[in-house]
C-alpha cells in the first residue's frame, strides 16, 4: 500500500488553510487551487520547501513537499504579502 499524503490550498485573497500539517517521512503532495483573480496571488514560493509555481485562475497546480525534516516550512505569493506554512511533525 502507498501511502501519500496529499492537501489542497485554495487561493483567494489569500491561502486556505493558511496551515498544512504533514508527517516527516511521508510522501506529500500540496495542490493550490487560485479562484480568485484579485492580488497578486498568481504566484506562490517558498525557499524552504523549494518550489515556485505560477498559479493560474482555476487551474490547480501540484508541488512536491520533502518531508525528510520537521519544522515549520514559510510559503507566499510573488511579492511576499501573503504567507502561509507547512508544519511537518515527526
Ligand atoms: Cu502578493
Amino acid at each position: 500500500m502507498t501511502i501519500k499524503q496529499t492537501a489542497t490550498i485554495i487561493v483567494d485573497g489569500g491561502y486556505s488553510p493558511a496551515t498544512v500539517v504533514l508527517t516527516q517521512g511521508v510522501p506529500a503532495e500540496l495542490t493550490f487551487n487560485r479562484i480568485n483573480d484579485a492580488g497578486c496571488l498568481d504566484q506562490v514560493h517558498s525557499q524552504a520547501l523549494n518550489f515556485n509555481e505560477n498559479l493560474p485562475l482555476n487551474t490547480p497546480r501540484t508541488v512536491t513537499i520533502d518531508t525528510s525534516h520537521t519544522g515549520e516550512f514559510d510559503f507566499s505569493c510573488g511579492m511576499d504579502m501573503f504567507h502561509g506554512k507547512v508544519v511537518i511533525n515527526s
